[in-house]
């Protein structure tokens, strides 16, 4: 089986990014990422609408909706999340949902306009006892004719083999942030607890969904860091959520500085750029975003949103709203007709 392992910051620019590839060249050093932030802002956005286009239809952004299968009370201690049962977020502990009303809320969300539907539960790992109502979650929904996607947590080869015989799409596993600032954040799973993840989903031939956070008091090297790990993957995730921090009470990182808005549109515009063929989910955070700094995302290139009024435990912009915004910006879902501008002057 593959493997994959960390790459020091300091050693992008000689070693490969993954041991089992030591043939494959670094795609991107961690320097090349910093100088693409350092770029004046317009001539980023100017590269990366150039990459978009030439792989995307720029006016079509894919729906997603997200349900929280399984919330809160978790074992885990990510500094971020308000289903850390560290968290005094006041988030009480579900059980695992049952399969008639994940069905029910997949319909609703097919109804709504969505094509994907990602699954998300507040775990380590799933135990075993979990693996078959997983699966029939997959199985039931994909019938629906949506595109799949879960997030669990940690998974073995034979749970990532058991979802991928169900049909799954795709499995979110976020590496969060450059391995030198996730110690700060994390301590209950190391870096390469998450990379070896990775290659269970990779090797069971599952398309990887892999991003991060960013305004979470890192650096613009950490976030080029982050960046760069997720680009020099081989080969790159063809899905990568890029969620900026919704600062929670009762979290650690509940009285973060907000990031600069237009340092998030730069991730966006630079995960575009270094990863050409990826969706790029413009994901957490959207619901503190006004409609021009979505644009902006949409922009630098992002082409996928979560839609719905939740995302797991935090809200998220009406989809009314959202729709009123496709119409203003002339933008179509991935699967609809175009809509034509209300633009009028
Ligand atoms: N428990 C599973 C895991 O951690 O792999 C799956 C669910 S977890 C909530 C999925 C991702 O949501 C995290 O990796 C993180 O990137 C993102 N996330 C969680 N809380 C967030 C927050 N407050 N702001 C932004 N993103 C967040
Ligand atoms: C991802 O990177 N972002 C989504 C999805 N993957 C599962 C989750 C965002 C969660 C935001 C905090 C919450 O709502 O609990
Ligand atoms: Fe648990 Fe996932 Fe939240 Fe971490 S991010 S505390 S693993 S639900």
């Amino acid at each position: 089986m593959t493997t994959i392992s960390i790459v020091p910051v300091s050693s992008l620019r000689s070693a490969p990014a993954r041991t089992v590839t030591p043939d494959v060249p670094q795609r991107w050093p961690v320097a090349e990422i910093e100088a693409l932030y350092a770029l004046p802002f317009m001539d980023l956005l100017f590269r990366a609408q150039q990459v978009h286009r030439e792989h995307f239809d720029a006016n079509e952004v894919q729906l997603s909706t997200l349900l929280s299968i399984k919330t809160g009370g978790c074992s885990e201690d990510c500094g971020y999340c308000p289903q850390a049962s560290t968290a005094d977020s006041g988030i009480e502990a579900s059980k695992l949902m049952p399969l008639s009303e994940v069905i029910e809320a997949a319909q609703a969300a097919k109804d709504q306009g969505a094509t994907r539907f990602c699954m998300g539960a507040a775990w380590r790992s799933p135990k075993e006892r979990d693996m078959e109502r997983v699966t029939d979650m997959v199985r039931e929904v994909r019938a629906l004719g949506l595109e799949t996607c879960m997030t669990l947590g940690m998974l073995e080869a034979e749970q990532a083999q058991a979802l991928k015989d169900a049909g799954l799409d795709y499995y979110n596993h976020n590496l969060d942030s450059a391995p030198e600032f996730y110690e700060s954040i994390i301590t209950t799973r190391t870096y390469q607890d998450r990379l070896d993840t990775l290659t269970h989903v990779r090797s069971a031939g599952i398309n990887v969904c892999c991003g991060g956070i960013v305004g979470m008091g890192e650096s613009r090297t950490e976030r080029a860091g982050l960046i760069a790990q997720l680009a020099n993957l081989h080969p790159y995730p063809e899905s990568v959520p890029i969620n900026n921090l919704v600062a929670v009470e009762g979290t650690p990182l509940a009285n973060t500085a907000p990031l600069d808005p237009f340092e998030f549109v730069r991730t966006i515009a630079i995960a575009r750029i270094t990863m050409p063929l990826t969706m790029v989910r413009l994901s957490a955070g959207r619901e503190q975003m006004d409609e021009a700094l979505q644009a902006l995302c949409f922009l630098a290139g992002a082409n996928s949103i979560f839609y719905g009024d939740k995302l797991l435990t935090t809200s998220n912009p009406q989809a009314d709203r959202d729709r009123q915004l496709f119409a203003r910006l002339g933008l179509k879902a991935q699967g609809e007709r175009p809509a034509a501008s209300t633009q009028t002057c």
